[in-house]
């Protein structure tokens, strides 16, 4: 039988879960290069992800901007499409149409992801799209699930004007400074990438968002 180290890594967690560890006291199961957790929504479907609208302004356009799984072979965009398999996130209107409505406010959830037997996790993720510069945004968020924290750690934003046919780009987190700090302090986390638009000028094809990983540095 062969098991995966991050399989028993969950497995190891699991059982150590319910052992008290004195606070400030370091373990750590995964080692380098070990995968915390990993998304590429090659299932077809949100999977354990939620989708809400988010807290402010109202979401008028909620059907149509919400974030949802697309099968690029069904409903091919103009740029760009998967970044790995067929299928991806993504928040915007109609594929193919290059645009999104105003008052979008939509959240886009991961389940909890245990953070407590990696001593330095990297997050990663790629991402595609275009949405008025400044205004109309990508925010991506940490949520410490027992604190009921927010941490922001990014914000993308790129006019579509000019970029209309965005690419993928790869970015990266570490998370190793959130946990010293005390500030993602359970342990258990939730990430968040929330696709917020004003009332006017939605220049750009919304928000692709593919291949997310926690890894173990
Ligand atoms: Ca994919
Ligand atoms: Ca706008």
């Amino acid at each position: 039988m062969v098991v995966r180290t991050s399989t028993l890594a969950a497995v190891l967690l699991t059982v150590f879960a319910f052992i008290p560890v004195p606070s400030g006291q370091a373990f750590a199961f995964y080692k380098s290069g070990d995968v915390v957790f990993s998304e590429d929504w090659e299932s077809g479907d949100l999977g354990l992800w939620d989708v809400y609208m988010g807290p402010g302004y109202v979401n008028a356009f909620s059907s149509q901007n919400e974030w949802r799984i697309v099968d690029e072979s069904l409903e091919p965009q103009v740029s760009p499409n998967a970044h790995s398999g067929r299928y991806y996130a993504y928040a915007g209107f109609s594929v193919g149409s290059l645009t999104y409505g105003p008052y979008a406010n939509t959240v886009l959830e991961s389940k909890i992801i245990d953070i407590r037997g990696a001593s330095h996790p990297i997050l990663s993720f790629y991402a595609a799209g275009a949405s008025e510069a400044g205004y109309d945004r990508l925010n991506v968020y940490v949520f410490d699930y027992v604190k009921k924290d927010y941490y922001k750690l990014m914000e993308l934003s790129e006019d579509g004007l000019d970029n209309p046919l965005p690419k993928y780009e790869r970015h990266e987190i570490d998370l190793k400074p959130y946990k010293d700090s005390g500030a993602i302090g359970s342990g258990r986390i939730m990430l968040t990438f929330q696709f917020l638009s004003d009332s006017t000028i939605q220049e750009g094809q919304g928000w692709n968002l593919d291949d997310i990983m926690v890894v173990e540095k």
